[in-house]
């Protein structure tokens, strides 16, 4: 085995990486590498430097200090930090989210040439369920009164955040008992500061369970904002073949990735490349076209959407510049490793940071806002396409060739999918042909060999008769191990394989980006809105096999509030507290029906997964 097999499964991977080790690039698992050992107290999660009176720490073997300089215990201080973490990944997404609601609002002012309604119905559908009723309006009208009504789930105008109108009755009134229905988006976000805060909330069970509001307020706020905005601003996501992997790289063209989380840039980046002017320009330079492709979330977003191809996940985004052959990376936020600029050093690749919020070393700063983003894309692609004459021809080294990956199933699609009605897939599940369904979501991260972790456990699961849903990174490994196509099927257990042939489906079904896990949170409210139980009796799961991110935690946190059993592949930063240890795994099933466990062997979490959802399925009186 050579030394790169260890880091990944992949073949693009080991052979860049290869490539990149003999052209002297430093990447995140040579990082990893120089890191180790890692702080044990960080690691378990007892040190805090909330306040200058420390840093603090709690020595785990019970010798040392048990308490901070303030008095904080270790519970205290795991909890703080964990909600910290929690507040951390539910602003990101909820900031994302209130972007998009920006757009939306300004193309209801005339002020964001280039964006328009791709899907009046939709809006016509939101408008409804926030209460502003579209008869009589027209669209920019409408998108002006859905962003205003949409900004009052930001703020403390209301005391619940309208999506809540999703949820069964049962889950909202569990919510309602123990306090952690979300208020306002921003608000949970904000309180959790404030709670943790030295000398504010110190009883650890209070603290998460502001968490759980905070992480509600997310995914069913800004993520589920996320969602529904881009569907209406970019289209609602239809099936459709895509392609994956380093090899969507184009020798012969101009090649553009975009990364990132929103798809404001990359949508006009989108645009910009398709144009006539551009092409001709590439001509003039050498190049036979203009090849877009994504990276992580950004990648996620327009594949779901306009089928554009995937040069990689998280751990992919150093190497792809490797491979000689790309003239730009266009980033907007979330997940852009800060090294960029450094591999680009060694290669002719221009680098592009877009948002005010999100600026690099080693990388031009190009400001994108709704006004101007249109005329801004057009600037970065005429700059990437000179940049084809700086490409060294003999460098380029793409390794492999593209694998077929199906995408675009949004909530919508797998309803149109299913002839109109959840009613199929409900019946599926009731006689046994579907045992249940397993979101599978989240990043790489270089302590788990990259990829290992969700496609062993995706493998598992479907041939067990589990149908799967990825979002985020999961994505592209799925996608790379040939388990995202119709075909795929064959890998899977007789009753699921039956169902994908009919339905002509991928038994691992690509439902989007990170924000989007919403959609996978909004389909079990249908599911158990439709069935008449709550969420928690559903035989469903989630699994984070290989997250690196906080907002990977704090999916996990509304997950789990939600009623669905979540399985992490790595260990959270919660082991030096017992009490808070045994609350996430096993206490919080009295309150919320669910909780966490953590297993990094994807065959022992298929195993872990498959017999909660056995156990689902008998109290539910349904064949086993
Ligand atoms: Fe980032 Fe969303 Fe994680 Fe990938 S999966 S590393 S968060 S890009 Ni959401
Ligand atoms: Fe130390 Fe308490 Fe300050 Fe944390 S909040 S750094 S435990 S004194």
């Amino acid at each position: 085995m050579s030394e790169y097999e260890e880091y990944s499964i992949c073949k693009d991977a080991q052979l860049t990486l290869k490539k990149a080790h003999e052209d002297g690039v430093e990447t995140a698992w040579d990082r990893l590498k120089k890191q180790e050992p890692q702080c044990g107290y960080c690691e378990l999660g007892v040190s805090c430097r909330i306040c200058v009176m420390g840093p603090c720490r709690i020595d785990p073997f019970g010798e040392g200090p048990q308490r901070g300089v303030c008095g904080a215990d270790a519970d205290i201080i795991v909890a703080r930090n964990l909600a910290r973490m929690i507040a951390s990944g539910a602003a990101s997404h909820s900031d994302h989210g209130r972007d998009l609601l920006e757009v939306l609002h300004k193309i209801g002012h005339d002020k964001a040439p280039g964006y328009t309604i791709k899907d009046p119905d939709k809006l016509r559908r939101i408008a409804k369920e926030y209460g502003v009723d579209p008869a009589n309006l027209d669209d920019k009208e409408l998108a002006k009164r859905l962003a205003e009504a949409m900004m009052e789930d930001y703020g403390m105008k209301k005391d619940r955040i309208t999506f809540i109108n999703r949820v069964p009755k049962q889950r909202v009134e569990l919510w309602d008992k123990f306090r952690v229905t979300p208020r306002g988006v921003d608000r949970e976000t904000s309180e959790t500061m404030h709670r943790t805060h030295m000398g504010v909330d110190n009883n650890y069970v209070s603290i998460l369970l502001h968490a759980v509001r905070n992480s509600l307020s997310d995914g069913y706020g800004g993520s589920m904002i996320g969602t529904e905005l881009s569907d209406i601003i970019f289209g609602t996501p239809k099936p459709g073949m895509s392609e994956v992997n380093l090899g969507v790289l184009k020798e012969d063209h101009v090649n553009i990735l975009v990364h990132g989380h929103s798809p404001i840039v990359s949508e006009m980046i989108g645009l910009a490349v398709e144009d006539k002017g551009m092409l001709q320009l590439a001509k003039e330079k050498g190049a036979k076209g203009i090849n877009l492709a994504g990276l992580c979330c950004t990648g996620n977003e327009l594949m779901m959407r306009k089928k554009i191809p995937m040069a990689g996940n998280h751990l992919m985004t150093e190497l792809t510049m490797v491979t000689g052959a790309v003239e730009a990376i266009i980033v907007d936020y979330q997940c852009i490793m800060p090294s960029l600029g450094q591999v680009a050093q060694c290669y002719h690749t221009k680098l592009y940071s877009t948002s005010d919020k999100a600026k690099f070393p080693n990388m031009e700063h190009v400001e994108f806002t709704p006004e101007n983003a249109r005329e801004q894309a057009f600037r970065i692609v005429r700059e990437a396409t000179e940049n084809f004459s700086r490409r060294d021809r003999s460098k380029v080294y793409i390794p492999v060739t593209p694998v077929k990956n199906m995408t675009g199933f949004s909530v919508e699609a797998i309803v149109e999918a299913l002839g109109g009605s959840l009613d199929p897939l409900i019946d599926a599940i009731k006689a046994g042909k579907i045992k249940g369904a397993v979101g599978v979501v989240g990043c790489n991260n270089p302590k788990i060999k990259q990829d290992s972790g969700h496609v062993g456990l995706i493998k598992g699961l479907i041939a067990n008769d589990i149908l799967v849903l990825t979002t985020g990174c999961v994505n592209v490994a799925a996608g790379k191990a040939g388990l995202q196509v119709p075909e795929a099927k064959e890998l899977a257990g007789p009753g699921l394989r039956e169902i994908c042939g009919l339905l002509n489906i991928p038994p691992s079904l690509h439902v989007g980006s990170c924000v989007d896990n919403s959609r996978i949170v909004a389909i079990a409210c249908a599911l158990a809105n439709a069935i008449g139980v709550d969420i928690d009796k559903l035989p469903l799961a989630a699994a984070a096999p290989e997250w690196y991110s906080e907002k990977a935690a704090t999916i996990a946190f509304y997950a789990m509030a939600s009623g669905i059993f979540t399985v992490l592949g790595v260990m959270p930063p919660i082991l030096g507290s017992k009490n808070v240890t045994q609350l996430a795994t096993s206490g919080l099933n009295d309150v919320f029906g669910a909780c966490f466990a953590v297993e990094p062997d994807p065959v022992k979490a298929a195993g872990l997964i498959t017999n909660h959802i056995m156990e689902k399925r008998k109290a539910l009186g349904l064949p086993l």
